[in-house]
């Protein structure tokens, strides 16, 4: 040990001829022509490599699309553990690049687009006070959401929860831009339920706020379209002993595609059936992992037995690429209950799917408007 000291300072002058080194410019490119790539494996970890930028404290960093995780879970009603979703579907989006990125299906790359992407971090949220959480979530979607694009427009949040209650954070923010919207509801569960439903004899106002009530209170808010919200996947238990919650659901303006419809109408029809009801109107997708059967998708805080497939999934969205999507969110990925990474790779690439039709639909949006200016 006392041999450290003198050792060191042999080596001092050395050490500051390093710090005093010029670089060229021919340096820095040979630099980087050596280092500067990454394996798929390798890097700190983003959603698809790609850029990170704290956008919340920096609102000078533009970008069309943003990735948002959103570590929260302190509203849920069986499995806590969606708080770690956002940094595994991160991890699990590492195959996910620039460079083989193309999307055979939709024919599109959308990391090689011109579409800004930036991977946007995530919202810090209390873990301890679900008001607050709450009100700092809202907070964040709504300063994100008064941002300008590069073409001018406003963002694209794509959200990696967290527990399912962040959708009405999400749906706050959508609607400062926009007015109320449709929703398209993938998930096993309703998610419209009266907060009375569940049981407590200690009713509070921070009970209200969770992950199976939040459309409720986003439709209470006027959040949300009257008669044009759409689930898709369902398969729940119901309470009581009757459909009574159907019914507190078809008050609230849903439409409703169980999972079984899949093998009657098949994934056309009910890529038609969504569509058809929605329609033109500006759409909120909040895809909850749990509508896919727990044997592809296991890492999650409610599963339910027999559910669509991946594929099946992929296959849907495929379909419904046209739709006017505002907001995203990817919700209920649980690591900690996950197999293999079978749960984040199905999110990571069901975010992927999404980019794409995003990507896709806002440049032939652009396509037209660049028509447009040169008719005139
Ligand atoms: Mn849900």
């Amino acid at each position: 040990m006392r041999l450290h000291l003198p050792f060191l300072l042999l080596f001092l002058p050395l050490v500051l001829s390093h710090e005093g080194r010029e670089y060229t410019e021919e340096d820095i490119s040979n630099l980087r022509e050596k280092w500067g790539f990454e394996y798929r494996f390798g890097g700190i970890s983003t959603f698809a490599h790609l850029q990170h930028a704290h956008c919340l404290t920096d609102p000078h960093e533009r970008f069309d699309i943003a990735i948002l995780g959103v570590p929260f879970d302190t509203a849920v009603t069986y499995r806590p553990g969606a708080r770690f979703g956002p940094r595994a579907i991160r991890a699990a989006s590492a195959r996910q690049a620039k460079d083989m990125g193309f999307n055979a299906r939709a024919g599109i790359n959308p990391y090689l687009s011109g579409v800004k992407i930036l991977d946007c971090g995530d919202i810090p949220i209390s873990p301890f006070d679900n008001d607050l959480a709450l009100q700092q979530m809202t907070e964040a979607y709504k300063e994100l959401m008064s941002r300008s694009t590069p073409s001018g427009r406003r963002p694209v949040i794509v959200t990696l929860g967290g527990d399912h209650s962040i959708a009405l954070a999400a749906l706050r923010g959508v609607n400062s831009v926009y007015g109320p919207v449709s929703v398209v509801h993938f998930d096993a569960h309703l998610d419209t339920w009266h907060p009375t439903k569940y049981a407590s004899s200690w009713p509070s106002s921070q009970s209200t706020f969770n992950h199976g009530s939040m459309f409720y209170l986003a439709y209470n808010e006027s959040l949300l379209l009257p008669t044009s919200n759409i689930h898709a996947g369902l398969r729940t238990r119901l309470s009581g002993a009757d459909m009574g919650d159907y019914a507190d659901d078809d008050a609230q303006g849903w439409a409703r595609i169980s999972t079984d419809d899949i093998d009657d109408i098949g994934v056309a029809g009910i890529v038609k059936k969504i569509v058809e009801h929605v329609g033109n109107s500006k759409v909120y997708l909040s895809i909850d992992i749990d509508v896919l059967d727990p044997g592809a998708a296991p890492g999650t805080g409610t599963p339910e037995a027999g559910g669509w497939s991946t594929r099946e999934l992929i296959r849907i969205l495929r379909g419904i690429e046209g739709l006017d999507v505002v907001g995203v969110d990817v919700v209920e990925v649980a690591p900690a209950y996950d197999w293999a990474e079978n749960t984040a790779l199905a999110a990571a690439h069901v975010v992927f799917e999404v980019l794409s039709s995003l990507v896709k639909k806002g440049r032939a949006a652009v396509k037209v408007e660049a028509k447009t200016r040169d008719e005139l």
